[in-house]
C-alpha cells in the first residue's frame, strides 16, 4: 500500500468493480510493511458492541497475502471429487438455486493473540478481528446434492483464487463434511449487499461456529474427499493442543488437533470510566460461542467470588453474537474492577485465564474494565 492511505486503498479496492487485480504494486516492488501482511484490519472494541449487525465497511478484514481478485463474470465454482457429476457454477446458477441465510459471527481464530502472555507471534489481534453478519447464499448441501455426493467422502476441501508468493504454501483447507452440510453456506450476500471483494467477493465459505480459517475467500472449488487435505495450514498452522500445558509450552504437530468450534467468550465493549455511589452506571459488550446460543452472561465486581446476571438483547439467531448491557449499582468509592463472563447454551462457561498456545488462538479469559467511583 505504498503511497496511500488505508483509506485510499479501501476506496481504490471498492472502486476495483469486477477488475481482477489489486491496485497495489506486485509483491517485489513495495515497500515493506512491518506485519507483512497486505491488509489486516480488526474492528475498534467500543465499535464492536454498537450493533448486533457489524456494518460490512466496518467488518474486520484478514487474509494471508495480496488476493486475487476472480472476475465475477467468468468466475466459476468448480465441484470435483467424490462425486457423481463434477460441476461448474457460475454466479448466475448458483442464484438460480435456493436461498440460504445465517446470521452469525465470523471470527478469526487468533483474535485476541496480542492478549495472551507470554507474547506470541503472529498478527497481534486485539478484539475485534470478529463480526456479526447476515449471510446469504445457498446451502453446500444443495450444491453437493446437485452433483451427486458419494459415500465415501469425509471432508471438504476447499479453495480459493489467491495465489501466495514464490516458496510459501497456498491457503488450501478441509474440513468436515458432516459439518459444512449441516450448517455450511456458499455466500454471495453480506448483510444484503453483493459480498465485498475484500470479504470473498464472488462468492466464500460461511461455517456457522467455526473459527476463520474455514471460511474460504474467492471460493472457486470445492471437492469432497475421504481424507483431510495436507499442507501448512493443514498440519502445522490452526492447530490446538489436545492437552494444553502451563503457558509458554510449545507442543508438535501431532499432540494438537485443527481448531474448529469458537470458544464461548464475551467482551466488554463500552463502559463509563467514572461514577458515582447509589447511581446506575450502564456497561455493555457481545457474548458468542461456537454453540449455537448465548444462555447467560453474568458480571463480577469482586473478582468472580459473586456474579450478577447481564440483559441480553433481543436480537439472536443460531451462532450470533449476542449484546448484553449490565447496570452496574456502585456501592462504595475506590477504583472498582468489573468482569464478565459467558455461558453458552451447551453449559460451557468462559474461563478466568484463556488457555495459552503457542499460536495464540481463541484467548477468551474474562474480560475487565476499571470503573472509578466517587462518594
Ligand atoms: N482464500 C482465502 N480465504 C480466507 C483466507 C485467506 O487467506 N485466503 N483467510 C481466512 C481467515 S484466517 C479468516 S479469519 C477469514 C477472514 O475473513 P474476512 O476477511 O471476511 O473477515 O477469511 C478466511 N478465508
Ligand atoms: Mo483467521
Amino acid at each position: 500500500m505504498a503511497g496511500m492511505s488505508r483509506r485510499g486503498f479501501l476506496l481504490a479496492a471498492a472502486g476495483a468493480a469486477a477488475a481482477s487485480a489489486l491496485p497495489i504494486p506486485p509483491p517485489r516492488r513495495r515497500l515493506l510493511q512491518m506485519n507483512g501482511y497486505p491488509i489486516d484490519a480488526e474492528t475498534p472494541l467500543e465499535l464492536l458492541g454498537e450493533t448486533y449487525i457489524t456494518p460490512n465497511d466496518l467488518f474486520f478484514v484478514r487474509h494471508h497475502w495480496n488476493p486475487v481478485f476472480p472476475d465475477a463474470a467468468t468466475w466459476a465454482l468448480k465441484v470435483d471429487g467424490e462425486v457423481e457429476r463434477p460441476l461448474a457454477l457460475s454466479l448466475g446458477d448458483l442464484k438460480a438455486m435456493p436461498r440460504a441465510s445465517a446470521t452469525c459471527v465470523l471470527q478469526c481464530a487468533g483474535n485476541g493473540r496480542a492478549l495472551h502472555r507470554p507474547i506470541v507471534p503472529g498478527v497481534q489481534w486485539t478484539y475485534g478481528a470478529a463480526g456479526n453478519a447476515r449471510w446469504t447464499g445457498v446451502r453446500v448441501r444443495d450444491v453437493l446434492e446437485k452433483a451427486g455426493l458419494k459415500a465415501g467422502a469425509k471432508h471438504l476441501h476447499t479453495f480459493g483464487t489467491d495465489k501466495p508468493p514464490e516458496k510459501v504454501p497456498p491457503f488450501h483447507r478441509s474440513l468436515e463434511l458432516d459439518k459444512v452440510r449441516e450448517d455450511g453456506i456458499i455466500a454471495f450476500e453480506m448483510n444484503g449487499a453483493p459480498l465485498p471483494l475484500l470479504h470473498g467477493a464472488p462468492a466464500r465459505l460461511v461455517v456457522p461456529g467455526w473459527a476463520g480459517d474455514h471460511w474460504m475467500k474467492w471460493l472457486d472449488r470445492i471437492s469432497p474427499q475421504p481424507s483431510a487435505q495436507t499442507g501448512f495450514y493443514m498440519d502445522t498452522a490452526y492447530r490446538f493442543p489436545k492437552n494444553p500445558g502451563e503457558p509458554g509450552v510449545t507442543f508438535k504437530p501431532d499432540e494438537m488437533s485443527p481448531v474448529t468450534e469458537l470458544f464461548v467468550k464475551s467482551n466488554i465493549t463500552e463502559a463509563p470510566p467514572r461514577a458515582r455511589v447509589g447511581r446506575k452506571a450502564t456497561i455493555r459488550g457481545i457474548a458468542f460461542s461456537g454453540a449455537p446460543d448465548v444462555a447467560r452472561v453474568d458480571v463480577s465486581d469482586d473478582g468472580g467470588k459473586t456474579w450478577a446476571a447481564a440483559t441480553l438483547g433481543k436480537d439472536h439467531d443460531p451462532f450470533a453474537w449476542r449484546l448484553w448491557s449490565f447496570a452496574y449499582l456502585p456501592k462504595a468509592a475506590g477504583k472498582t474492577t468489573l468482569v464478565a463472563r459467558a455461558t453458552d447454551s451447551r453449559g460451557s462457561v468462559q474461563p478466568k485465564d484463556a488457555v495459552w498456545n503457542q499460536s495464540g488462538y481463541f484467548y477468551n479469559a474474562w474480560p475487565s474494565v476499571e470503573i472509578e467511583v466517587s462518594a
